[in-house]
Formats: C-alpha cells, sequence, structure tokens
C-alpha cells in the first residue's frame, strides 16, 4: 500500500517539514499531493520549487479551522490520507501568545479529524480499510528528562510549554477520534528536526544568519539544554514510511540519535562558518553571549526510534556532523531564500520571556 497514483492532503506544506515532506513526495513517490496552508508568517512557497506546474500537486490557501473550506476540499479531492503538519510551531512564541497555538493545534486538528471522519464515512468499505490519518506531533508532549533515560511511545504525557500542551491535546484527540469512531489513524512524535529551509527563529538557522552578520549569538541559560537532532529529510522519509507501513492506532517516535548540549550546537556552527566563510574580524566563538533562560525550558529531550527503526526498518541516513554540515552549506549557498524573510520584516530580536504582571494574549 503505496499511495502512489492517490491524493494525499499534506497540511501545512509550506513550513519547514511540511515544505521537506512535499518535496519528498513529488520527488520520489507517485503521490498526488494537495497542500493546504494558510500562509502564516512561517510559511513560505519557495520551499517547494519543484512544485511550479508539477503534475501532482495543488495549493489550497485555507485555515485547518475552517471546516466548510476542508469539506469542500475533501468533496473535490477525495483523498486516501491526511498528513497534518499545520501548526504553530515555536515555543518562545507560544509564551508571548498562546491563543494561536490553541486555536490551530487544538480546534484546527479537531476540526481536521471532524472533516475526515465525515468524509472517511462516505468510503466504500475497501477505501476506508485503506485511508489513514497521519497527524505529526513532537517529543516535548513527554516533557523534560533528567540525564537518563530515553522518551519511548509508552512515556506519559507531561507537556511544559503552552506549545506543547496544545500539541499534547491534539495528540490525545487524534487517539480518541480512533478509539471512538474507528478513523484510522497514526500519530508520530519526533525530536528537533534541523535542515534547509528552516525558518530563522529557530536555534540552528536563528545562529547561522546571525553569525554571519556578525552578531551576538544568543545562547540561553547555561547552554547545557540538550536536543536530539533529526534531519529533516530523514524525518520526510520516516513520515511516508509510516504512512504506508504503520499499524493503525499506534504511535511511532522518531529521532537521530544525535543529543547535543545547545552550546556546542552553537560552536559548532561557529567553527563551520569559519572554516567554510572565514570572517576578518576573527573566530565567531568570540559572539556567543548567554543570555536569560527560556521560562519553564524543558532541560534534556532523547527519543528511542527502536520501534520505527525495529518495525518499519527506517534508519536516519544522516548524522548530526553530516547534516549540520549540510545545513551550514545551504544557507551560505541559498542566502536570497533567507534574506527575503528577513527583508519581509522578521525581527530577530529576543522574545518569549514572561513579563511579571501580564497576560499573555
Ligand atoms: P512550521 O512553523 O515551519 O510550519 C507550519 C506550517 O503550518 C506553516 O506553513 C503555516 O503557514 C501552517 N499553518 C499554521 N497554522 C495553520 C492553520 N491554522 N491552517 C493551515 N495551515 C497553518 O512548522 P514545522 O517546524 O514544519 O512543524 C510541522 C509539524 O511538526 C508541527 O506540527 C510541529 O508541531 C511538528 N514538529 C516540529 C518539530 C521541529 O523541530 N520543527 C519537531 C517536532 C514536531
Ligand atoms: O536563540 C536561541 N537560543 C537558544 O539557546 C534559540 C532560538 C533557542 N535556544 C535554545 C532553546 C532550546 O533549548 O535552543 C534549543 C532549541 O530551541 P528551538 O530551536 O526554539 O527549538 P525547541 O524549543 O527545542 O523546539 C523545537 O523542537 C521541537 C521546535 O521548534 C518544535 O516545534 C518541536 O516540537
Amino acid at each position: 500500500m503505496g499511495f502512489d497514483g492517490s491524493t494525499v492532503f499534506v497540511t501545512g506544506g509550506a513550513g519547514f517539514i511540511g515544505s521537506a515532506l512535499v518535496r519528498h513526495l513529488l520527488d520520489k513517490s507517485g503521490i498526488f499531493v494537495v497542500n493546504i496552508d494558510k500562509l502564516t508568517y512561517a510559511s513560505n512557497l519557495d520551499s517547494i520549487p519543484q512544485a511550479n506546474g508539477h503534475p501532482r500537486y495543488a495549493f489550497a490557501k485555507l485555515d485547518i479551522c475552517n471546516s466548510a473550506g476542508l469539506r469542500a476540499l475533501f468533496e473535490r479531492y477525495k483523498p486516501a490520507a491526511v498528513m497534518n503538519l499545520a501548526a504553530e510551531s515555536h515555543v518562545d512564541r507560544s509564551i508571548d501568545g498562546p491563543g494561536e497555538f490553541i486555536q490551530t493545534n487544538i480546534v484546527g486538528t479537531f476540526t481536521l479529524l471532524q472533516e475526515a471522519l465525515r468524509h472517511w464515512r462516505t468510503l466504500a468499505p475497501a477505501e476506508r480499510d485503506a485511508f489513514r490519518f497521519l497527524h505529526i506531533s513532537t517529543d516535548e508532549v513527554y516533557g523534560s528528562l533528567g540525564p537518563d533515560g530515553l522518551f519511548t511511545e509508552t512515556t506519559a504525557y507531561a507537556p511544559n510549554s503552552p506549545y506543547s500542551a496544545s500539541k499534547a491535546s491534539s495528540d490525545h484527540l487524534v487517539r480518541a477520534w480512533h478509539e471512538t469512531y474507528g478513523l484510522p489513524t497514526l500519530v508520530t512524535n519526533c525530536s528537533n528536526n534541523y535542515g534547509p529551509y528552516h525558518f530563522p527563529e529557530k536555534l540552528i538557522p536563528h545562529v547561522i544568519i546571525k553569525a554571519l552578520a556578525g552578531e551576538p549569538l544568543p545562547v540561553y541559560g547555561d547552554g547545557k539544554n540538550v536536543r536530539d537532532w533529526l534531519y529533516v529529510e530523514d524525518h520526510a522519509k520516516a513520515l511516508r514510511l509510516v504512512l504506508t507501513h504503520g499499524k493503525i492506532g499506534e504511535t511511532y517516535n522518531i529521532g537521530g540519535r544525535n543529543e547535543r548540549q545547545n552550546l556546542h550546537v552553537v560552536q559548532t556552527i561557529c567553527d563551520l562558518l569559519d572554516r567554510l566563510r572565514p570572517s576578518l574580524h576573527g573566530p565567531r566563538r568570540k559572539l556567543i553571549t548567554f543570555v536569560s533562560d527560556r521560562p519553564g525550558h524543558d532541560r534534556r529531550y532523547a527519543i528511542d526510534a527502536s520501534k520505527l527503526e525495529h518495525d518499519l526498518g527506517w534508519r536516519a541516513e544522516e548524522t548530526f556532523e553530516t547534516g549540520l554540515l549540510k545545513t551550514v552549506g545551504w544557507y551560505l549557498d541559498h542566502e536570497p531564500w533567507w534574506r527575503a524573510i528577513l527583508e519581509r520584516g522578521y525581527q530577530t530580536t529576543r522574545i518569549g520571556l514572561v513579563q511579571s504582571g501580564t497576560a499573555a494574549g
């Protein structure tokens, strides 16, 4: 069951991971992709260069909270599967303005589930059996680890930020729509992605762009928080594998077995840039600046991806070193892509610090 020749809805396909998935499906499968995206600040249709005039691609500008709009798309395209990546994704933004996160991540997922269920019920039995709803989520739903241990699919949920709480809520909705209504759902929880076309608010592209500009490189807290890095193209392959071979009702954790402390990540980017694009002002490590910690900052994330590896035969192809080299090289070679984002008014200033006595909107 490969979905080749069928239509698959990808929500959030103009975002970082969604666009990697769309590029992968257009290049490596025979799937007809309908990209459904509201086009928020985080989106960029330039991230799918091959989409222009592609015979297996359609785009719909739509909010996943819009049930009538979704219904019209389901009736028009009759998809064989839905992959839900539309979300508000940045933790610091969720601290300043959680409302959008509740709306898109919870209400949007609910609305999409309802419209998918309505569509699924109209299908013939064989099509119903083959239908899949794959919800893409995060390891942040499991909360924070101590120095040891890994998140598995059975780790209890303990989200700490407005972002992760909204994602946890959406995961529970997806599970309930399977258990209660029989919708054939799957959930994936992945670790921190990085790679080409990453919006510059996230640590790795943020640091690359600031280091190239010779600006201070902000490291939150003591820089010893650990993230488990997953190259975005490895993630896209995993998502297609789970869609086509995953067991209905199951969760799969996706991670690259690449735990690194934030300070190490920032130092490695400095060293790579010094090698690939030496600065007249000397080593970039001297730009590293320790700043106030993120409120509720999770100390360590680390994924046990054994289930995906053993049951579906997935392996991450990139190590952190190979993936980061490719990523830094990509930002050096694609300056027009990220410079256009800066020119549209994106500010690289610090956000996500709780102001005492104020309520976030
Ligand atoms: P992103 O912020 O880069 O992209 C999100 C996309 O969703 C954007 O194109 C945006 O326009 C679209 N979108 C937002 N609200 C929408 C709405 N209401 N209706 C339709 N479209 C809407 O996010 P990303 O990093 O690509 O993340 C994709 C998914 O993967 C999210 O669910 C996120 O929680 C999850 N995830 C991301 C990471 C990571 O490291 N980036 C890690 C784990 C899980
Ligand atoms: O300037 C910075 N300095 C810094 O020290 C930024 C932007 C981040 N950090 C730290 C905070 C985190 O410990 O780096 C780490 C990574 O930060 P982010 O890039 O904001 O990612 P994170 O908060 O870990 O969440 C990401 O991975 C899980 C994605 O944004 C989420 O969508 C995903 O679910």
